[in-house]
């Protein structure tokens, strides 16, 4: 199965893309994982200014998932784009980089984006609006009001050339419509979804076991949640979708793939074996050559497959569209 596609006026040659605040700016994961074998990596979220991130403990785990509440640690704008970016120019060529942007305010993604823009080593940005862990930002994020959200997206868009994602939230009880209103309002492409605001207790304390109090759940657990958001949003909007959330295995990949995502991102799996990412690239190559399926974009909204699919959960329905054989 060939696993190249053409996204966003670039070749991606793979699907697989680490999500954001998973491995830094790439240098922090590049001695244990071959990132040019990936299709590419998302930075984590980027500010204004730098960002101390909030008291340890930062991540816990719980049965089918991690809550974390890391706050946005970043070194800010400009030592981003003096001390992060040229790493990234000099030693990516075919993964493909995209920084996240984060702020309380319009205005300050647009002046991260300002900061940046002129500097080599990334593709385009992908627009955090959905962080449950910013205890500055008071009321929604902007993911879960779209009148905010698609503001925002359009002051961005007039200022950069470069591809931009907006990664919204899992907790939107309409991501269809929110899928809508960030399309028409310009964006390039979405990111579904980020983590969904959770707490864990200590029992006998009560107390919350992050340092922060609450914070995003992520891994397994998100993964039904994801892929319906994706679903969700492919039937409202025309826009390259990048699923995430509780992404381990090709076949958790090939389900975001069914639901309508052209990318998938890889987040808590890596932090469990920081080369999941890759073995899910091979992994799905192998299981779309051997059910003779052409091409990963084939598989791209492909919904449910034939009836004697070996894994195939239902046979399709009038109307569907099947891949393979
Ligand atoms: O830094 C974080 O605590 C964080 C962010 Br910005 C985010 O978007 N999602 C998340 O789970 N954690």
């Amino acid at each position: 199965m060939r696993l190249e596609q053409s996204l966003f006026g670039a070749a991606f040659q793979n699907p697989v893309v680490l999500a954001a605040g998973t491995c830094g700016f790439g240098r922090e994961v590049a001695g244990v994982v071959d990132l040019e074998s990936l299709g590419g990596i998302v930075t984590k979220s980027v500010t204004l200014e730098p960002r101390e991130g909030n008291p340890p403990p930062r991540v816990t785990e719980f049965g089918p998932g991690m809550l974390n509440s890391i706050g946005l640690a970043n070194p800010g704008a400009e030592r981003a784009a003096r001390e992060k970016l040229p790493w990234l120019a000099r030693n990516l060529r075919r993964a493909r980089v995209f920084v996240s942007v984060a702020g309380h305010a319009p205005g300050e993604y647009v002046r991260v984006v300002e900061a940046l823009d002129s500097r080599d080593g990334f593709l385009g940005y992908e627009l955090n609006l959905s962080c449950p862990n910013d205890a500055r930002l008071e009321g929604l994020p902007f993911a879960l009001d779209r009148d905010a959200l698609a503001g925002l997206i359009r002051d961005v868009r007039a200022r950069t050339d470069r591809p931009v994602l907006a990664k919204l939230a899992p907790n939107d009880p309409d991501p269809g419509a929110t899928a809508r209103a960030a399309e028409e309002a310009g964006a390039d492409g979405l990111t579904l979804v980020n983590t969904l605001p959770g707490l864990v207790l200590e029992p006998g304390s009560g107390r919350p076991v992050l340092g922060a109090g609450s914070g995003g759940v992520s891994g397994p657990a998100l993964r039904p949640l994801g892929v319906w958001a994706v679903e969700r949003a492919r039937r409202r909007c025309s826009l390259p979708i990048v699923g995430a959330g509780g992404v381990s295995t090709a076949e958790d990949a090939v389900q975001y793939l069914r639901a309508g995502a052209s990318l998938v991102q890889v987040g808590t799996a890596s932090f469990a074996d920081p080369r999941a990412a890759l073995g899910i690239v091979a992994g799905l190559e192998a299981w779309g050559r051997r059910r003779g399926i052409g091409s990963v974009a084939e598989l791209v909204g492909a919904g449910p497959g034939r009836r004697d699919a070996p894994d195939a959960p239902r046979g399709p329905a009038a109307g569907v569209v099947t891949v393979g054989e």
